[in-house]
């Protein structure tokens, strides 16, 4: 459930990029950062980066104006993906509304984007979420790398046929604000049921 002041009058969704070490999880969050920078105020913080590795998390709040009068804001939050940090990403998944799970597309590491997913589904159900109703969007990122993982082939793995999927080259933007579109409609229609 987002969480909503009156006395500010905001609804607060919180988004969870979530996914393997590297697999482009802050290119995203800085990617929808150069694009919405000019429209709305918002501002990224990326907390303690040491050689480009999260080592907590990024966060950067968007708002995108108002409903009845209520201000809709979107808190985004990237997990840190190196394995070691595992108790990090099961705090940042506290009170989330929705994730994107960012796929390294490189057949190579498919082993370490199946493990981080199903670590991700029993965080989840730790917070007694159902991972099979939560809202989700995959994301195939590095499609511009060799031989790219086919699609279908992730969603065979770890069971999850059906959740949305988009192709996604972070570093040139591509796919990133299809991704983040498809995840909010999802968390916003679901909280109008
Ligand atoms: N070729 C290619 N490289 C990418 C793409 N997206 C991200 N990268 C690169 O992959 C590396 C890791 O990207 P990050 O966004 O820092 O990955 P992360 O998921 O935040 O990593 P952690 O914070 O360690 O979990 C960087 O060198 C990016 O430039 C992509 O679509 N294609
Ligand atoms: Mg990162």
């Amino acid at each position: 459930m987002p969480h909503i002041s009156y006395e500010r009058r905001e609804i607060a969704f919180k988004l969870v990029y979530y996914g393997p070490g590297m697999s482009g999880k802050t290119t995203n969050l800085a990617q929808i950062h150069r694009r919405l920078a000019a429209e709305v105020k918002t501002e990224m913080i990326s907390l303690d980066t040491h050689e480009d590795r999260t080592l907590f998390f990024d966060f950067m709040p968007v708002e995108l104006g108002t409903i009845d009068g209520y201000m809709i804001r979107f808190n985004m939050y990237t997990v840190p993906g190196q394995v070691y940090y595992e108790a990090s990403r099961r705090l940042i998944l506290d009170g989330a509304d929705g994730v994107v799970f960012v796929i390294d597309s490189q057949p190579a590491r498919l082993e370490e984007n199946v493990m981080s997913y199903k670590r991700m589904e029993q965080n989840l159900r730790s917070y007694k979420y159902d991972p099979r109703s939560f809202p989700t969007v995959l994301q195939y990122n590095k499609r511009d790398c060799p031989s790219a993982l086919p699609l279908g082939t992730f969603e065979r793995e770890v069971s999850c046929q059906g959740v949305p999927t988009v192709e996604a080259i972070a570093t040139e933007g591509r796919g990133v604000m299809e991704t983040v579109r498809l995840l909010s409609r999802q968390v916003v229609e679901r909280f109008h049921l």
